[in-house]
């Protein structure tokens, strides 16, 4: 394993540009980046201050207190007004240009009887233990926004418990993660909570099985500010079953840091917990998001999070405890980045997006037991792009429509107005298969706004997302899209509610792709490292052609010893706005990742079910990923059903010995051949198979092979073996103990 230089020295001006134009560019588009991943919570502090101020008021004149708005994402107000009459695919068709060998069945975990035709369940989490498995997700039908799903079958059906308990007055408002501790079988939920009208917090609550029974503890606060001062965001749970310990970040949002993440620390199962400490250094202070604990085998405690950087690079950055976070080694920098906060993957329903590390500790027996993978998505360096070098185009009205588009040439800077509350306007412009295109709404003073990008076949698939909708105004956005086909697609800029009307400026250009590892919008990388400390360089696991924007990716070492990855991927859709789950894994220990294999059974438009959806950003912020004894186990969020619901299924990753060869009479100075068959249990993998056979009658001979089997595939294992002519004659024959695979992959995977 060799160590990773970063990049950062080779990251200069581009084709066109100044060095003070490259250094100006990469400032400003640093600064909107800042602003897009801290937009939300810093609202909610504002918002705050002001209901503060109202609830003072308000007790004064002995009037009840104004309501508090939801920490909830509701879905944007749609800018298209009312619901647009099209519905193209309603019913997903069946493909995939990729050839898959079984799909595995999928489950949904939540019930949706109660649900309204757009409540939405999504950013879910998921943990099991044997048969046991607890499924975690924001959820619209509210008034709680967190619901849990829970099988004793395995994950083959699911109960939709409601909500996870609440002290008096809480209300769960979002991002709930669920861990397990295999030691005693005890769940852990976890999520942002509203313990009162004027605090935001985290609420823990383990959960246990008594047979089919699921019994919830009791709720506990490990946290909570005030609202006008401080917002936690993206909290992250993990139970260390080497100790019991339960370890906690978050990112903490405030005045006196901007941001930065926190760590917590509860050693009586989440009853009461340590204060919290920053472990984000104060360097990357305002810049931070997206952290997640992990536990090896040893107890060792890992944290990672993305940093934005100042420079063209945002870094991931990870910090190795060995004493269950008492203290922290030095903050290492496993790989630096471009990140794309400027829009989500297509159909992602909330104009920014996205690109947070996911990380898991391999706490097999296998022969990497104790290594560290992380995983996450990253785009092209936007930064060394020339843009507006081909002039300007005004727009002229009326281009209201697709059909009375402006045509413009990207690389032409773009200027219009919203000029009234019902504005819209459309740009056409023609774009080449595989080619990178920057949209950056770079001065827009008074006006909100959304910001797409429209696929041509259809004018109305959504692709891309950018804008600024809520208030205060004169947010920038920016857009980096990747086309997957040639042909035209139309770029539009609307009006949103709320805002004055006014003038407004799009710089564009093409991106080049230079040394940069990211292809197009998004790849997912993974990097793997023995210590925490020294680190692979990052290797690509999607191996679809560069144009499409693979997101939201989660990772986990299963009990076959092999990391696997997830993500959401949309090769299969021409016009790149449809969605399939995705996985590769490596069996090699993240040196190399095998062929992508599709494992969700239902095409997702994206662009339809976020008309059926009530809460942004319709597939939530992460998916999650789980492994037990033998199966893997991803969860997302699918919207087959019209809205999005929670989604799981499970990978076999076992293995059966079949046909056992049973007793063998033989004599001395004979041969013998006993046989057998293995079944790989994996429908999506090739395994190979090592055996030994050995002798337990004192003869010299040790028998060594290994057999490839197919996914869900079954091979013969075929033995010589010479017997000597000075053994003992066998009277009895020679038994050929089958042993029990099963049993042994829960033996690696539970050594924890
Ligand atoms: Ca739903
Ligand atoms: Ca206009
Ligand atoms: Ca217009
Ligand atoms: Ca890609």
């Amino acid at each position: 394993m060799t160590a990773f230089t970063l990049p950062a020295s080779a990251s200069g001006p581009g084709p066109g540009q100044t060095r003070a134009e490259y250094a100006s560019r990469v400032r400003e588009s640093k600064a909107r980046a800042v602003e897009l991943m801290s937009q939300g919570a810093k609202r909610r502090m504002h918002a705050a201050r002001s209901w503060a101020a109202a609830a003072r008021a308000a007790k004064l004149r002995g009037l009840p207190l104004p309501p508090t708005g939801s920490r909830q994402r509701p879905a944007p107000v749609n800018e298209d007004g009312a619901r647009p009459s099209y519905e193209v695919d309603v019913t997903a068709r069946r493909f995939a240009t990729h050839a898959v060998a079984t799909v595995p069945t999928n489950v949904r975990a939540n019930n949706t009887a109660d649900d309204g035709t757009s409540t939405t369940q999504a950013e879910e989490s998921i943990a099991a233990w044997g048969d046991r498995v607890l499924v975690a997700w924001n959820d619209g039908l509210g008034p709680q926004y967190l619901g849990y799903g829970y099988s004793t079958d395995g994950g083959q059906t699911f109960t939709d418990g409601g909500a996870p308990p609440i002290l008096a007055g809480w209300v769960w408002a979002s991002d709930p993660v669920v861990t397990v501790n295999e030691k005693t079988g005890v769940f852990y939920f976890c999520g942002l909570v509203d313990p009162t009208a004027s605090t935001n917090g985290i609420g823990v609550v383990s959960a246990s099985f008594s047979g089919a029974t699921l019994i919830w503890g009791t709720p506990a606060l490990a946290r909570s500010v005030n609202n006008s001062s401080a917002a936690l965001d993206k909290p992250w749970l993990v139970a260390d079953s080497t100790t019991g310990n339960l370890y906690l970040t978050c990112t903490t949002f405030d005045g006196p840091t901007g941001d930065h993440i926190d760590f917590q620390k509860s050693t009586n199962g989440g009853a009461t917990w340590t204060g919290a400490v920053q472990i984000s250094s104060a360097a990357d202070n305002g810049r931070v998001q997206g952290s997640r604990p992990a536990v090896g085998p040893g107890g060792e405690l890992y944290t990672t999070w993305l940093a934005i950087g100042t420079g063209p690079e945002d870094y991931l950055r990870l910090r190795k405890s060995t004493s269950q976070g008492t203290s922290w080694g030095a903050a290492v920098t496993p790989a630096a980045l471009y990140t794309n906060f400027g829009t989500g993957a297509p159909g992602f329903n909330r104009e920014r997006g996205v690109d947070y590390p996911s990380i898991a500790v391999d706490r097999t027996t296998g022969p990497d037991r104790g290594r560290v993978h992380l995983a996450w998505t990253e785009s092209i360096n936007k930064y060394d792009d020339a843009l507006n070098t081909l002039g300007t185009v005004v727009e002229s009205e009326n281009n209201n429509l697709a059909g009375v588009a402006d045509p413009f040439t990207p690389g032409q800077r773009l200027r219009g107005a919203l000029s009234t509350t019902s504005d819209t306007d459309y740009y056409s412009f023609s774009a080449t298969q595989g080619t990178d295109y920057v949209f950056e709404c770079d001065s827009i003073p008074s006006t909100l706004y959304s910001l797409r990008v429209f696929c041509g076949q259809d004018t109305l698939t959504r692709l891309a997302f950018s804008g600024d909708m809520d208030a205060p105004a004169g947010g920038g956005g920016y857009i980096i899209w990747t086309a997957p086909a040639t042909g035209t697609y139309f770029l539009r800029m609307s009006y949103v509610f709320g805002g004055s009307t006014g003038g407004y400026r799009i710089s564009t250009g093409i991106a080049g792709v230079g040394i940069e590892r990211g292809r197009d919008s998004r790849d997912v990388f993974a990097s793997r490292s023995d210590n925490g400390t020294t680190w692979s360089a990052p290797v690509m696991v999607n191996d679809a052609a560069a144009r499409y924007g693979e997101f939201l990716p989660e990772i986990i070492v299963a009990a076959d010893g092999m990391p696997y990855v997830t993500w959401f991927d949309w090769r299969d859709d021409g016009c790149g706005g449809k969605s399939y789950q995705y996985l590769s894994r490596s069996s090699d220990g993240g040196a190399t990742w095998a062929t992508n294999q599709r494992f969700s059974e239902v095409q997702n438009n994206w662009t339809n079910i976020s008309l059926h959806s009530n809460l942004a950003p319709d597939m939530g912020d992460y998916s999650h990923l789980c492994a037990d004894a033998r199966y893997l186990r991803p969860a997302w969020a699918d919207g087959r059903g019209g809205s999005p619901d929670v989604f799981t299924t499970r990978v076999d990753t076992g293995f059966d010995l079949t046909a056992c060869q049973g007793d063998l009479a033989t004599d001395p100075g004979s041969s013998m051949n006993p046989t057998w068959t293995v079944s790989n249990l994996n429908p999506l993998f090739a395994n190979t198979y090592g055996w030994t056979l050995s002798s337990q009658r004192n003869w010299p001979l040790v028998s060594v092979g290994a057999v490839a089997a197919a996914a869900d595939g079954t091979s013969g294992v075929n033995t010589a073996i010479a017997i000597p002519d000075t053994a003992a004659p066998a009277s009895t024959g020679c038994a050929s103990r089958c042993p029990t695979p099963r049993a042994s992959a829960a033996v690696s995977a539970a050594s924890v």
